[in-house]
């Protein structure tokens, strides 16, 4: 269901980037359940190059009851650039989720500003894309642009219109990070950095695919996957707790 957006990710990014292999660690790279109904497969794949500290991609294929694509792309701690976010979830053939945006890491109007409203426009071309779906585990006002495309669809919808919008959003991303400049000052480095952690202490701790992990793989996989590939900056709650 998403293979030509991960075709389409790569091709992009092989053709722009000088892209380096980021190693996933043991054992996380590649799983395959025979708990469900159909073999479930986890797959990931992690590049680097020296605009983009880590680029990640996740695709789980569980044949007819689950397909899905995520993926975050983090720049260097140089640009202070909007993360972008994909996730897009379908569960039978019925329920298709899908989420795209750049993902802010502040929320002050001249950051807004300078990243989000460049969004707007093509926001705009996909009203369909863009249902105003209330957020049920994370928070909408931070790390979500007011520009997301969130969505429940349908397969043709995914085929055409959001394949369209994701080629115009990676697009875009390409042309702000081709515009940004380089931070100099140490300090305004150092608030990249912990903007960057914050990010992904927040989603660790939030992700709503923990349980499906588990389900599928087991707890502990779930775990390592989630702290130590997916967001690898963030600390587990239960470590934080016996601090
Ligand atoms: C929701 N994302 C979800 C859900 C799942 C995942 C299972 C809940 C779907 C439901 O409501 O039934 C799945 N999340 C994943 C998977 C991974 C993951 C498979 O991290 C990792 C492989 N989520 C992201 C990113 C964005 C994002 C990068 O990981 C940004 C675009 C958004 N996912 C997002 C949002 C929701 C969601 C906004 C709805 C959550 C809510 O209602 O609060």
């Amino acid at each position: 269901m998403y293979k030509p957006f991960v075709k389409h990710l790569e091709n992009e990014l092989f053709n722009r980037f000088d892209l380096q292999n980021r190693a996933i660690p043991p054992g996380l790279e590649l799983k395959v359940s025979d708990r469900g109904r159909n073999p479930a497969t986890i797959q990931s794949w992690c590049y680097e190059c020296p605009e983009l500290r880590k680029i990640r991609y996740t695709y789980i294929d569980a044949g007819e009851s689950a397909q899905i694509l995520n993926s975050v792309i983090y720049p260097s701690y140089h640009y202070d650039l909007p993360l972008l976010g994909v996730d897009f979830l379908s569960f039978g053939k019925v329920k298709n989720l899908v989420v795209l945006d750049f993902q802010p890491l502040f929320q002050d109007e001249a950051y807004q500003c300078k990243y989000i409203e460049p969004l707007k426009s093509l926001h705009a071309e996909y009203p369909d894309l863009a249902q105003n779906l209330e957020m049920k585990f994370y928070d909408a006002n931070q790390y979500f642009s007011k520009y997301l495309l969130f969505a429940k669809t349908d397969a043709e919808t995914v085929a055409t219109r959001l394949f369209a919008a994701f080629k115009d959003y990676l697009n875009l991303y390409w042309q702000m990070l081709d515009e940004a400049e380089p931070l100099q000052d140490p300090e305004d480095i150092a608030r990249i950095v912990k903007a960057q952690k914050d990010y992904d202490q927040y989603s660790a701790d939030r992700d709503p695919a923990s349980g499906l992990f588990s389900s599928y793989f087991g707890h502990e996989w779930a775990e390592r996957f989630l702290y130590e590939f997916l967001f690898e900056d963030a600390v587990p709650l239960a470590a934080t707790a016996k601090k």
